[in-house]
């Protein structure tokens, strides 16, 4: 019989194997192998180990996946956020030097390692709820430096703590004062100069836009796709946030990894999701702030058979959210969703959002060992309670 390295026992495995159901081993066992899953099953059937730790009945999940995040950013948004709870709608702010303009000009003027610093109180709040792996976006620098500047605080923030980073250039993200009204010429520059410039410093693992009347156009972002196609990226999309542009079914006929927000996303696309394998990443941190009424399509998606995941969009100006076990809660008061899918959204279906399906996501032999040791019974009270952290312990890579 096989020997481990390291062998976790007396615990409840909730493995988020199957399409459906946690998959409970109810008195289960891991062994782990160079940071690596090789064994999973009944503690009584258990390999030897070198070393084992045993749990006490505690719950064991994957670890979380945040899978769409903005954490590195200059400054932050609370006066506007005064400002809009005194009358002032998103206009006025911005005409006040507010919204995501004054995100930018803050990025712009804080300094890489500043950058990290900031970034750091909001990763060490999503670390400590048991994320193992987090996407972060570029997206308010919107110049060659800053995009390059934010990229590279993400890639650093792996460094500085025992997590998986994975960066999206989001270039196309909203578009700057020096482009005012020349959003053709703005695309170019950003498919011309800037993408080119962070692949070959090898900072993108993705390529993501904002598809919205306020930022870029179907056509628009099929061209910064084309770009990303070329040089070997995948692709993934803010879409139908706002309103209903088709930007959803343009990226999954492109192959895109997931299509986000999805609140004006229509029944007959949410069936398009599901056939070409995007995943749908739902955020409801934005709802929530900005009051949204509008809910995602999750019928119409369930019914497809779409993979659905929760993300926190953390971010300064529509989703000020460091707790991914927030967001699955909202997931499943403000959208509907079951505590089982809300957890298959921040673990299987995260991973399948970043590419990672094949390495991450699940307990089982042949993925790495990034788990998650909770101080609860049932796999649903990871999304009941309000506020709460129940984690116990995290362990990326076997560690
Ligand atoms: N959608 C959003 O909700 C955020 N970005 C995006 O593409 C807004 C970001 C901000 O207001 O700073
Ligand atoms: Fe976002």
């Amino acid at each position: 019989m096989q020997t481990v390295d390291h062998l976790i026992t007396d615990t409840r495995i909730a493995t988020m194997i199957a399409e459906k159901g946690y998959g409970l081993i109810d008195k289960g066992a891991i062994g782990i192998s160079n940071g690596s899953i090789s064994w999973v099953g009944n503690a009584a059937d258990a390999p030897d180990a070198k070393e084992v730790s045993t749990f006490g009945g505690r719950l064991i999940t994957p670890a979380l996946i945040d899978c769409h995040t903005h954490i590195v950013f200059g400054g932050n948004r609370a006066r506007e956020f005064e400002l809009r709870l005194e009358g002032a709608s998103y206009e006025e702010v911005s005409r006040a030097g507010g919204g995501i303009r004054s995100t930018v000009a803050a990025t712009r003027g804080t300094s890489q390692q500043d950058l990290v610093t900031d970034a750091l109180t909001r990763l060490d709040q999503l670390i400590g709820e048991g994320v193992g792996t987090i996407e972060i976006k570029s997206g308010y620098g919107l110049d060659l430096e800053t995009e390059l500047k934010m990229l590279r605080a993400a890639r650093q923030l792996q460094s500085e703590r025992a997590i998986r980073v994975k960066t999206s250039f989001l270039g196309a993200h909203a578009i700057p004062a020096e482009y005012q009204d020349r959003s053709d010429a703005y695309i170019g520059f950003v498919c011309d100069e800037v993408l080119p410039a962070v692949h070959d410093e090898g900072l993108a693992d993705a390529v993501d836009g904002f598809c919205e009347g306020i930022a870029f156009s179907p056509s628009q972002m099929r061209q910064v796709f084309e770009r990303a196609r070329q040089l070997g990226l995948p692709i993934k999309l803010h879409a139908e946030q706002l309103s209903d542009l088709g930007g959803a079914v343009m990226a999954a006929g492109m192959g895109a990894l997931s299509a986000d927000h999805l609140e004006y996303l229509n029944d007959t696309d949410a069936a398009v999701l599901a056939e070409r394998g995007t995943v749908a990443v739902l955020l409801p941190g934005a709802f929530y702030t900005l009051r949204e009424t509008r809910k995602p399509p999750v019928e119409a998606l369930r019914a497809a058979g779409a993979a659905v995941a929760i993300a926190t969009d953390c971010n300064p100006g529509s989703s000020p959210l460091t707790s991914l076990l927030l967001a699955m809660n909202m997931a499943c008061t403000l959208f509907r969703l079951t505590p089982e899918e809300a957890l298959a959204g921040t673990t299987r279906n995260a991973a399948k959002a970043l590419g990672l399906g094949d390495q991450l996501g699940s307990v089982e032999p042949g993925k790495q060992a990034d788990l998650a040791v909770w101080d609860v019974e049932e796999p649903a009270e990871l999304a009941y309670r309000i506020g709460f952290n129940p984690l116990h312990l995290r362990i990326v890579a076997g560690q």
